[in-house]
């Protein structure tokens, strides 16, 4: 069975934060088809978009291994994160959130279909992604890009 790397960004603004974070490796880690790589620091950032009167959050990376295709990672990420409170027919776009688990990026993937972007549509943008992802990868290409990770963080002021 061929395995892809695959990088997912974590982040909680509701508490318990830390708690929310360490569920979510651990169902990464117990799901089938997936190998937790490693995981960066968890770094404390303040709110980012247009939602600013909220907590601040808790932002980290995980580098996977996975058999799944990106469409059935995308439904096991969903997954976990209702298993951890969230429901999304009841938030603020851009509001509070238990636990947010966004698929930053999947082997060279450049697609672009209902519900699943790859890269992450503001990956580039966002410290908050982009340095726990550079902790784990600062020399891989950002696929659909000429640059690095570290690279796109090294470009934001
Ligand atoms: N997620 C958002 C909106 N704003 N800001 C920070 N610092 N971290 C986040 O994870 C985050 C955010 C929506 O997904
Ligand atoms: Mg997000
Ligand atoms: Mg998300």
């Amino acid at each position: 069975m061929t395995t892809a790397p695959a990088f997912i960004g974590l982040g909680s603004n509701i508490e318990p934060r830390q708690t929310h974070l360490d569920k979510a490796r651990e169902a990464l880690e117990s799901a089938p088809g997936v190998e937790v790589v490693a995981m960066s620091s968890i770094r404390e950032t303040a709110p980012v978009g247009p939602v600013t009167d909220q907590p601040a959050f808790l932002n980290a990376a995980i580098e996977l291994r996975t058999t799944l295709s990106p469409r059935v990672l995308l439904e096991l990420l969903l997954d976990i994160e209702r298993s951890l409170g969230r429901d999304r027919n009841s938030e603020q776009r851009w509001g509070p959130r238990t636990l947010d688990l966004d698929l930053l990026m999947y082997a060279d993937h450049f697609m672009d279909e209902p519900g699943l972007i790859v890269p992450h549509p503001r990956l580039i943008e966002r410290r908050f992604v982009l340095e726990p992802l550079a902790e784990l990868v600062p020399d891989r290409i950002v696929p659909g890009t000429a640059a690095t990770v570290a690279e796109h963080l090294g470009k934001l002021t």
